[in-house]
C-alpha cells in the first residue's frame, strides 16, 4: 500500500465542480481557443507555450470572447520563448514563467482523470507525489453510467490528444479508490479500491483489529542485562534454569526488558504489531526461594520490577516499538496483590512507600477464599462458589490478597490502581490485558476503562475470564453489559484445539464459529483469540505426549511432524478467524517441554513457560504466522470482515472473510488428501498463489477447485 496524502481528498470531494473552462488565445496559435488546465488554487495553466516571435495574447473564459481578460483590456505582450503561462481566476492576474526554470509539477506532462465520476470531463488532474514519478488521485466511484459500470481512463495532457491510456477503460468497484500513474512509462501502476474518503486504508492504526499480538513471558524470552538477574533477593533466581527441578522452574531465570528490545527485529520480522508483556510492575521481593517471575504477585504497581528494568527502559522499549508501528499491551492484575498467608502478606506500596497489607479491610476483602466454606454470603452453598458471582468476586482467588473494589464508587484501592495504570499509559502503554477480570467487581471495570479512555480514547482493553466465550452465558452477559473490556475467547480456543486433536469435527467447529456473532453482540472481531497461553499445556505437547495433560486429558501421541502441522493449522485459524490473534511466545517455534508437574500434568505450569528454544526465522510455523500477520496489516477483511462458510465436511473447512472489495479465502483440511470444488467465492477471476504454500488456484466465476493435502492450509487474497 502506498502512502497516501490527505490533501488528495480535496480532488475527490469537489471533483464535480472542477471544470477547465478557460482558454488561452494569442498570436502563437492564430488566436484559436486553447483550453487551459486547472492546477488548483484558482490557477489555470497553459504549459510549454511556444512564441517563435514576440507576440501577444489574452485569456478567454468560454472560448467565445464573451468574457476575456488582458492587460487593462488590451492584449498582453509576450516575448519570444517557451513559457508556462498561469492565469488566476480569482484576481484575473497572470504570470508568464520561463518553462525551463519554472519548476512546478506541471512543467512536465499533466495527467487528467476522465471517467464516470466526472462524466469523462477534462480537468481533474492527478497530483505528483512528492518529487517522484508517481501521480495520484483519490476519487469516489458511483455505480457507473448508462454505458456501463464505474470506469475511467487517464488522458495525458488533455484533449484526448492521443496520449490517453490504457486502451480499454479501467473498471473500478464502487467507493473510493486511489489511482497511481507512473509518469516514466505513462501507465497505471495501481488502482487501490475499498478505501475510506481520504483514500487511506479502511484499516486504522488505532483500531486494534488489524493487529497481531505476541504474548511474551519476559523472564523466559531474552536476557539483555545479567546485572539485574538477582533482583532484591538472590535466592529467588535460578542459576541453572530448565536443567533444574520444578523449584528451579519457579524462580527467575533472567529475561528482561532489554532482552525484548534486543529481539524486536525478530518480532517485527514475524509480522507482530503488538506485544503483550506479562506484568512489568514490581512484584514481591521477600518470597524466599519462590520467584514472582510471572509478575502476578504485585507489590508496587507504580514501579518497574527490578529484575526487568526501569522506567527509562520502558520508555526506550515503547519508543523502539512505536518506531516499528508496534503497540505495547500491558498485563495488569488489579484483582489482587500477593499471598495473604506468607512472604509479604499482600503488602502494597506506592513508589516505594508502604500503603497496606492483607490486614486492612479498607484495602482488601476479608471474606476468606473462594470455596473455602467460610462463607459470608448467606445465599451461597459451600462448593458452588465458583459459579456464585458474589463469592468469586469478593473472596480471594486461592490465597491472593483480594483488592476491596468499590461497587458504586472508587475505593481507596481502586484509586491506587487507576492512577497506577495512568502512569503506565504515560510511559507508552497502548492496551491492557486485565488479569482475572471475572473475579473483579464489574462496576470497577466500567470506571477503570472509562478513566483509561479519558487519557487515550483508542486504548484497547481485554480481560481474562476463564472459560469465556460464546458457550459461556455469564461471560457473554458481561460483554453485553458493555463495561469497556473485551474478553479472551477461551471457547473458540478449546474448539480449535479439539479440532486439531480430532476430538471434534470441522462441522462442529464451524457451528461454534457461527454462534459467536449473536452471543457477542456482533463484537466477535474485537475479542482476543488464541491457541496457547501460560495457563494450559501447550497444544504441541498435548498432541505429542502419551501422558496426561492439564484438565485431566489424555495426550494424543501424534508424531512431532504431525503435531507441528496440526498446531500450525490451528494457528492459521487463529490468524484468520474473526478476532484479534495472540501468539503465545514459542508457538512460532512449535516449542515443547514434556516434564510432568506436581499434579502429574505433562507440560503444564510451570513447564509451559520454558525458555524460548530458538529465534529461527525460517521454521514452518514462523513462516506461516509471518505470512498471515503481514496480511492482517492491510486486509480489512481479516480485521473486521464477515465470515461465510463456503465448503464444509467433518475434515475440511473453507471460509471467506469479506469487507468492501477486500476478500480472503481460507481452506484447511485435517483429513486425508482431497480435491474439492468450491463455488460462490467473492474473489475476482484470476490465478492466485496461496499465501501459506505454493498452491496455484484458478478462480473463474467465483468457482475454484482446491487440492488439499492432509493438514494443508490454503489462504487466497487478491
Ligand atoms: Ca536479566
Ligand atoms: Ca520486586
Ligand atoms: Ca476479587
Ligand atoms: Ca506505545
Amino acid at each position: 500500500m502506498k502512502r497516501v496524502f490527505l490533501f488528495l481528498a480535496i480532488n475527490s470531494i469537489f471533483i464535480a465542480q472542477v471544470q477547465a473552462d478557460w482558454f488561452i488565445r494569442g498570436s502563437q496559435n492564430n488566436w484559436a481557443a486553447e483550453q487551459m488546465v486547472d492546477i488548483g488554487n484558482n490557477t489555470m495553466l497553459a504549459n510549454d507555450v511556444v512564441f517563435n516571435t514576440d507576440g501577444e495574447m489574452k485569456f478567454d473564459r468560454y472560448g467565445n470572447w464573451v468574457e476575456s481578460y488582458g492587460d487593462n483590456g488590451n492584449n498582453i505582450a509576450v516575448s519570444t520563448g517557451t513559457w508556462d503561462i498561469e492565469f488566476y481566476t480569482d484576481s484575473h492576474d497572470w504570470a508568464i514563467l520561463p518553462s525551463s526554470t519554472h519548476n512546478d509539477t506541471s512543467d512536465s506532462a499533466t495527467y487528467h482523470f476522465r471517467g464516470t465520476p466526472n462524466d469523462w470531463a477534462e480537468g481533474s488532474l492527478l497530483t505528483q507525489v512528492d518529487s517522484s514519478n508517481d501521480y495520484q488521485i483519490c476519487i469516489e466511484f458511483g455505480s457507473g453510467d448508462v454505458n456501463g459500470t464505474a470506469r475511467f481512463k487517464i488522458d495525458k495532457n488533455g484533449g484526448w490528444g492521443g496520449g490517453s491510456f490504457p486502451d480499454a477503460d479501467v473498471s473500478v468497484a464502487e467507493g473510493f479508490a486511489l489511482i497511481t500513474v507512473d509518469s516514466t512509462t505513462d501507465s497505471i501502476s495501481s488502482v487501490t479500491e475499498g478505501l475510506d474518503e481520504t483514500c487511506n486504508s479502511t484499516i486504522s492504526t488505532t483500531d486494534f483489529r488489524n493487529r497481531t499480538i505476541y504474548f511474551v513471558f519476559l523472564d523466559r524470552f531474552s536476557n539483555g542485562d545479567t546485572s539485574n538477574d538477582n533482583g532484591n533477593n538472590a535466592s529467588a533466581t535460578s542459576s541453572i534454569g530448565s536443567s533444574g527441578d520444578i523449584g528451579e522452574w519457579k524462580k527467575y531465570w533472567g529475561g528482561d526488558i532489554q532482552g525484548l528490545i534486543n529481539k524486536l527485529d525478530y518480532l517485527q520480522n514475524l509480522g507482530v504489531t503488538a506485544i503483550w508483556v506479562n506484568p512489568l510492575n514490581d512484584n514481591v521481593d521477600n518470597s524466599e526461594s519462590a520467584g514472582a517471575y510471572h509478575g502476578y504477585w504485585g507489590r508496587d504497581f507504580y514501579e518497574v520490577d527490578e529484575h526487568l528494568g526501569s522506567w527509562d527502559l520502558v520508555d526506550e522499549l515503547d519508543a523502539a516499538m512505536e518506531a516499528r508501528g508496534m503497540k505495547l499491551v500491558l498485563d495488569f492484575a488489579p484483582n489482587h496483590s500477593s499471598q495473604n498467608d506468607k512472604y509479604e502478606y499482600g503488602a502494597i506500596y506506592k513508589e516505594g512507600v508502604f500503603q497496606a497489607d492483607e490486614s486492612s479491610s479498607l484495602w482488601f476483602h476479608q471474606n476468606g477464599a473462594i470455596s473455602d466454606c467460610f462463607d459470608n454470603d448467606d445465599n451461597t452453598t459451600c462448593g458452588e462458589e465458583w459459579s456464585d458471582s458474589w463469592a468469586y468476586q469478593n473472596k480471594t482467588l486461592f490465597n491472593l490478597t483480594d483488592f476491596n473494589h468499590g461497587v458504586n464508587s472508587n475505593s481507596v484501592s481502586d484509586l491506587y490502581l487507576i492512577e497506577a495504570a495512568k502512569k503506565w499509559l504515560a510511559h507508552g502503554v497502548d492496551a491492557f490485558r486485565i488479569d482475572a477480570i471475572k473475579h473483579i467487581e464489574p462496576n470497577f471495570i466500567n470506571r477503570f476503562t472509562a478513566e483509561m479512555r479519558a487519557v487515550n480514547p483508542d486504548v484497547y482493553i481485554f480481560g481474562e475470564w476463564m472459560d469465556a466465550g460464546a458457550s459461556d452465558a455469564e461471560s457473554m452477559t458481561f460483554l453485553s453489559e458493555e463495561r469497556g473490556s473485551e474478553l479472551l475467547d477461551f471457547n473458540l480456543r478449546d474448539n480449535i484445539e479439539n479440532v486439531i486433536a480430532d476430538n471434534i469435527s470441522m462441522t462442529e467447529l464451524n457451528t461454534h464459529i457461527e454462534s459467536r456473532p449473536a452471543a457477542m453482540g456482533n463484537r466477535e472481531d474485537w475479542q482476543t483469540i488464541f491457541l496457547d497461553n501460560h495457563d494450559a499445556t501447550r497444544t504441541s505437547v498435548y498432541l505429542q505426549t502419551t501422558g496426561t495433560v492439564n484438565r485431566s486429558r489424555q495426550g494424543k501421541g501424534y508424531s512431532q511432524a504431525f503435531a507441528n502441522a496440526r498446531q500450525n493449522l490451528g494457528m492459521a485459524l487463529v490468524m484468520t478467524l474473526p478476532g484479534i490473534p495472540t501468539i503465545y511466545y514459542g508457538t512460532e517455534q512449535n516449542t515443547t517441554w514434556f516434564t510432568a508437574n506436581g499434579d502429574n500434568e505433562v507440560g503444564h505450569d510451570p513447564y509451559n513457560r520454558e525458555q524460548i528454544p530458538s529465534f529461527s526465522e525460517t521454521s514452518p510455523a514462523f513462516t506461516l504466522i509471518k505470512s498471515l500477520a503481514n496480511l492482517r496489516k492491510t486486509s480489512s477483511a481479516l480485521a473486521k470482515g464477515s465470515y461465510q462458510q463456503r465448503w464444509l465436511n467433518d475434515d475440511v473447512l473453507v471460509f471467506e472473510r469479506q469487507e468492501g472489495s477486500d476478500t480472503v479465502v481460507v481452506a484447511v483440511n485435517k483429513g486425508s488428501a482431497t480435491s474439492i470444488s468450491v463455488t460462490s467465492l467473492g474473489l475476482a477471476d484470476g490465478t492466485y498463489t496461496s499465501l501459506t504454500g505454493s498452491d496455484l488456484v484458478e478462480i473463474s466465476n467465483g468457482s475454484a477447485s482446491l487440492h488439499l493435502d492432509q493438514n494443508e492450509v490454503i489462504v487466497l487474497h487478491k
